[in-house]
């Protein structure tokens, strides 16, 4: 290994918070680029769950874990996830985890927005986490954010806070028929996560740069996934950030040059949590299987996921997207018991078959998927971990995953557990 990106192929939750758990052994940082709390990554470890949504999932190896510019960081939910780790017996202190000075801090009245305008929006809505991320990225971008190091500058934060809540006060009364917020409540609740907070803030950046000279390994870890990608994702029904594996450079404050491999997560199926076109959805009971043993809620709403067979165009389209060296796939023992599976390979748009993945949602939302069906295997592989102890079926399973993405499958998990894992010599 060297400085490896994990990156989600699909609509996210393909299970990066385990390969990212499992690789990071091998690393000395572990880096989160984009997103913030919307982000649920799970890691079962003896038996034991945890979940993080903002600090990186190297925690639980006791690696160094860096919060990059590129995220939105709610510190109320941080500390909490904070307390919640230590009491887990994790390890988390300011020389194990150290946020950027530069990342975006979430306010209240980013989450109060985000919520009355998806209330606003009725059927039309995103189907958002609702933890005010898209506002945050929208202050960013219209340069109104509040970034950590203001967040500790705290007389400039009070003057900020009350500028900016006149106008966030006035668009949530007005525009969008929602409760105001006392900026004095917000200055002294955000004046105590900046004491706590304060000891973790740290020049990522150079912290990332003084690490690859001295010859260490860096895991970045993507958020969401390709398909959710503020550009390239099914806009509108997408996250407010770049999932994508270049972003890891901006987002962490690097070079395109230091990155050596992206490693490119996919599920065995396809999931979506929200709103937006899929495809491959499944509307019968061999979704509702899928969804029941695979256990997809989501892992910070709770929300259940919908199920859908494997998308292979939206699996090429990560493969170009993120230029991925290597890919992993997820939740294979999820598929055994169904007779046969199906593999989405193109879609049909009005009788013409498309190979490449549409950007109108009027013509994606016209696709029909073409399948190619592969047997199923009746065998539980959850105990599998070697290659040829698979079961043939399975084996083919992987190998057409394989051809058809042209990019190598590097590790199979076949159940939540670290150990659970087959790893291709
Ligand atoms: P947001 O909140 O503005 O980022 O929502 C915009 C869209 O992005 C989707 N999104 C996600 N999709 C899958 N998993 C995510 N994380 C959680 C999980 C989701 C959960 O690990 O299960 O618990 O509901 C995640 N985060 C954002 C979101 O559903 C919208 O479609
Ligand atoms: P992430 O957002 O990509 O980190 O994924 P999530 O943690 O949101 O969702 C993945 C879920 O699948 C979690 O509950 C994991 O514990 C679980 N999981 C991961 N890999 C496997 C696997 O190979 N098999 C099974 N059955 N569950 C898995
Ligand atoms: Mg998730």
């Amino acid at each position: 290994m060297s400085n490896i990106v994990i990156i989600g192929t699909q609509w996210g939750d393909e299970g990066k918070g385990k390969i990212v758990d499992l690789l990071a052994e091998y690393a000395d940082l572990v880096v989160r680029f984009q997103g913030g709390n919307n982000a649920g990554h799970t890691m079962v470890v003896n038996g034991e769950q945890f979940i993080s949504h903002l600090v990186p999932s190297g925690i639980i190896q006791g690696k160094t874990c860096l919060i990059g510019n590129g995220l939105v960081v709610d510190p109320a939910v941080l500390t909490q996830e904070i307390d919640y780790l230590n009491q887990k017996g994790i390890n988390v202190n300011p020389d194990t985890l150290k946020i950027s000075e530069r990342a975006q801090v979430i306010m209240p009245y980013h989450r109060h927005v985000d919520h009355a305008r998806e209330r606003m929006k009725g059927d039309k809505k995103i189907g958002t986490t609702g933890r005010g991320i898209g506002p945050a990225y929208e202050d960013k971008a219209t340069r109104r954010g509040i970034r950590f190091v203001d967040l500790i500058d705290t007389e400039d934060f009070s003057e900020k806070v009350r500028t900016i809540m006149e106008e966030k006060n006035f668009y949530l009364k007005n525009y969008l028929s929602a409760e105001t917020l006392d900026p004095d409540k917000v200055i002294e609740e955000y004046n105590k996560y900046a004491e706590i907070l304060g000891p973790y803030i740290a020049n990522v950046s150079v912290t990332i740069d003084n690490a690859i000279k001295s010859g260490k390994q860096v895991l970045f870890e993507g958020a969401q996934g390709t398909h959710l990608d503020i550009d390239h994702g099914t806009y509108p029904y997408v996250t407010s950030s770049n999932t994508v594996s270049g972003n890891a450079c901006s987002g962490a404050g690097i070079g395109p040059k230091e990155l050596t491999g992206v490693m490119g997560i996919v599920k065995a199926y396809t999931t979506r949590v929200g709103e937006g076109p899929f495809p491959s959805e499944l509307f019968d009971d061999t979704g509702d299987i899928i969804q029941a043993k695979g256990a997809e809620f989501g892992a910070t709403t709770g929300r259940k996921r919908r199920c859908g067979w494997l998308d292979t165009i939206i699996l090429k389209n990560s493969v170009r997207l993120n230029g991925l060296t290597g890919l992993v796939i997820t939740k294979l023992d999820v598929l055994g018991g169904l007779k046969k599976l199906e593999i989405c390979t193109g879609y049909n748009y009005k009788g013409q078959i498309i190979s490449d993945f549409p950007a109108s949602l009027k013509v994606l939302g016209d696709c029909k998927p073409v399948y190619e069906t592969l047997p199923g295997w009746s065998e539980d592989i959850s105990g599998v971990r070697k290659f040829d102890d698979l079961p043939k079926n399975a084996k083919d399973y992987i190998k057409k995953v394989e051809e058809l993405a042209g990019v190598p499958v590097q590790i199979v998990s076949v159940g939540p557990g670290r150990n659970e894992t087959i790893v291709i010599e």
